[in-house]
């Protein structure tokens, strides 16, 4: 047996022990968009054959909203989506100035939100459902605030993956998300905790084109990998009014946004049990992988990949709707799986701290209730998820 039939058939020998059913021929040589389309299907047959996700109170896999590829929308589409999110950056904050008085605008309430807490949703117990409640309520906010009528698109790393700037998302065309920063010179993003050295692309200044070219954003940098781009003194709520930046960085997608990596994670090795499947999504598990998450921060770069004040940078939502659609698509791949947590409260249990559990509430500031993690498992439940990704 040749290398790859050996892991086709390690493949389907976990697939089928996990899910109970059969899977397409998936292959490790096979383009990703092939092969997550593939991932995909077998989800949504899944789905519909009915599942424990369906717990479903007042929601059903037919009802349910369907989050879409970004790629997929058409352009009339694309250009309602900008216009929501430029409406909350125009829009006054609701926030409290005790936590973000930073934020000017409603779209900075999300931002001054995330970076209230985030060394408690990051590398903890709670990473993903806080982000699936966070995403939730920012796509809540541009249907009811701005009168949006689709969903939270998503970026699909494995399209363009080797020249971002090609693609819909970053062509810095009137229906994208914003182009490239200007040209600024500087050594590359040290990522990781300062472990791993990326290179340049060909931006790191100011967003330069499309939609979102000149945007104002009011918080940090607080923490960013890029060199150049320096953080703001004081604390991470301070009012740093800036232009977005960006250097968008193939390189990151070229490298990790891979079949193997993708196959590993939702149904492979990677993918067993929770703690795994956590650990590779934000990066530790495998060796010589920066994990989906850090590897779509660190392809914005600048703004974009700052650990606090990411949420600065629009893409943030596409690029975290991708990272709970892999989740959701786990989730369906692994239902003995799907509501188990892994984690402690604090960021790579430092200071050491005691296990997270479903029952903890996702600290929301106040500005949405704060509800247990048990009730951001299921993006079926109706209470209140209910959507899949299309
Ligand atoms: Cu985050």
């Amino acid at each position: 047996m040749d290398l790859t039939m050996l892991r086709f058939a390690c493949l389907l020998s976990v697939v089928s022990r996990v899910a109970g059913f059969a899977i397409p021929p998936l292959d490790y040589n096979a383009d990703p968009v092939v092969v997550l389309d593939q991932l995909q299907q077998l989800a949504i047959s899944t789905l519909q054959n009915g599942s424990q996700l369906l717990l479903s109170q007042g929601c059903s896999f037919t009802r349910a909203a369907r989050r879409r590829d970004w790629e997929a929308l058409s352009q009339a589409e694309r250009k309602d989506y900008v216009q929501a999110v430029q409406c909350i950056i125009e829009k006054k904050p609701i926030s409290d100035p005790t936590w973000a008085s930073a934020a000017r605008t409603r779209y900075d309430d999300f931002v001054a939100l995330h970076t209230n807490v985030t060394l408690a949703v990051h590398n903890t117990g709670n990473f993903f459902a806080w982000h699936r409640y966070h995403l939730w309520a920012y796509e809540a906010a541009l249907r009811d605030e701005c009168g949006y009528k689709g969903y939270q698109p998503y970026w699909n790393w494995f399209s363009h993956r080797d020249n971002l700037l090609e693609s819909p998302l970053f062509d810095g065309s009137s229906t994208s998300m914003g182009g490239d920063g200007e040209f600024f010179k500087h050594n590359g993003s040290l990522i990781d905790g300062g472990s791993l050295w990326i290179p340049s692309g060909k931006g790191g200044g100011c967003v330069k084109s499309g939609p979102f070219k000149g945007m104002q954003v009011h918080i940090g940098p607080t923490m960013p990998d890029m060199d150049g781009f320096v953080p703001v003194g004081g604390g991470s709520n301070d009012y740093n009014p800036h232009c977005l930046r960006r250097d968008i960085t193939s390189y990151v997608t070229k490298t990790w946004a891979t079949t193997a990596n993708l196959l590993n994670a939702t149904i492979g090795a990677a993918s067993a049990t929770i703690r795994d499947f956590q650990l590779e999504i934000e990066g530790s598990l495998s060796p010589g992988n920066i994990g989906f998450h850090l590897m779509g921060h660190a392809a914005m770069a600048a703004d974009g990949a700052d650990l606090y004040t990411s949420p600065n940078d629009p893409v943030f939502y596409l690029h975290h709707a991708m990272i709970d659609r892999i989740w959701w698509l786990w989730q369906v791949f692994h239902p003995e799986e799907a509501r188990k947590i892994f984690g402690t409260i604090t960021m790579f249990n430092t200071p050491p701290s005691r296990n997270a559990t479903v029952d903890d509430l996702l600290d929301m500031k106040g500005l949405y209730p704060d509800r247990p993690i048990s009730e951001l498992l299921g993006t079926l439940d109706g209470s209140p998820l209910c959507y899949v990704y299309a």
